[in-house]
């Protein structure tokens, strides 16, 4: 017999119109505001902001609610050092030789390069993990579905979460990433995701003067 969840009763917090109309603009006001941000201060974060940030991200939704998600927190200056030379070494094989032209000129406005100091710099690294399957009690390799949307979804509430908290981040994706599973000790059924520095703008740190797509581009009423 397939075990069910329990029911139980679920209230939605409701709004009147005004409200909604406020909150909706309060929302996105807050969110546009969220820049990527790839130079860092050194100045540590509380362990239970931490904490907090991926109790949120682990409210996502998942694939049958398998939560196919592990967070790895670096703040260690040796572990730390040892990720961003390995990535440095994938990234400058990517800038120098795997790159497209197409590609290098899409990325020509970021400034970005192989060099990645914020892996050293931010006080911690959030390192997502995607479990492609699970074992179950008796070690049987179980399925996970929907691994990668999930983890997306949960990566976007992981990011809206860091800025509530008033800390800044980046995705950093390193095209392999396979030398995080050794690195970190993970599990051969993990794969990690992305690499989320974590920390404070260092003072005075310039972005990009993006623009954001308007919403007649975005927004189709068919
Ligand atoms: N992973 C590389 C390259 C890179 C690719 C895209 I698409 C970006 O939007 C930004 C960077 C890097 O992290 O530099």
């Amino acid at each position: 017999m397939v075990k069910k969840y329990p029911f139980i009763p679920y209230h939605l917090q409701t709004y009147s119109e005004d409200e909604k109309i406020k909150r909706s603009y309060e929302m996105y006001n807050f969110m546009n505001s969220r820049r990527s941000i790839r130079s860092f201060s050194d100045k540590p974060i509380p362990r239970e902001v931490i904490e907090n940030i991926v109790r949120t991200a682990g409210t996502a939704p998942s694939g049958a609610n398998m939560q196919p998600w592990v967070f790895v927190i670096v703040s260690d200056s040796d572990l730390k050092r040892k990720i961003r030379l390995a990535a440095e070494l994938e990234e400058k094989e990517f800038y120098d030789h795997k790159i497209s032209n197409e590609w290098r000129q899409d990325l020509a406005p970021l400034g970005t390069s192989w060099e990645k100091p914020f892996l050293e710099t931010a006080p911690q690294l959030i390192i997502v993990f995607q479990q492609k399957y699970r074992l179950d009690e008796k070690n049987i390799k179980r399925k996970n579905y929907y691994v990668i949307k999930s983890v997306g979804i949960a990566v976007g509430m992981l990011i809206l979460a860091i800025h509530n908290a008033g800390l800044a981040t980046l995705t950093h994706t390193p095209i392999s990433m396979n030398f995080l599973r050794d690195l970190l000790g993970r599990p051969e059924n993990e794969k990690a995701f992305v690499i989320m520095p974590v920390g404070y703008p260092k003072e005075d740190v310039e972005v990009p003067d993006l623009k954001r797509k308007p919403l007649s581009e975005i927004l189709i009423w068919s």
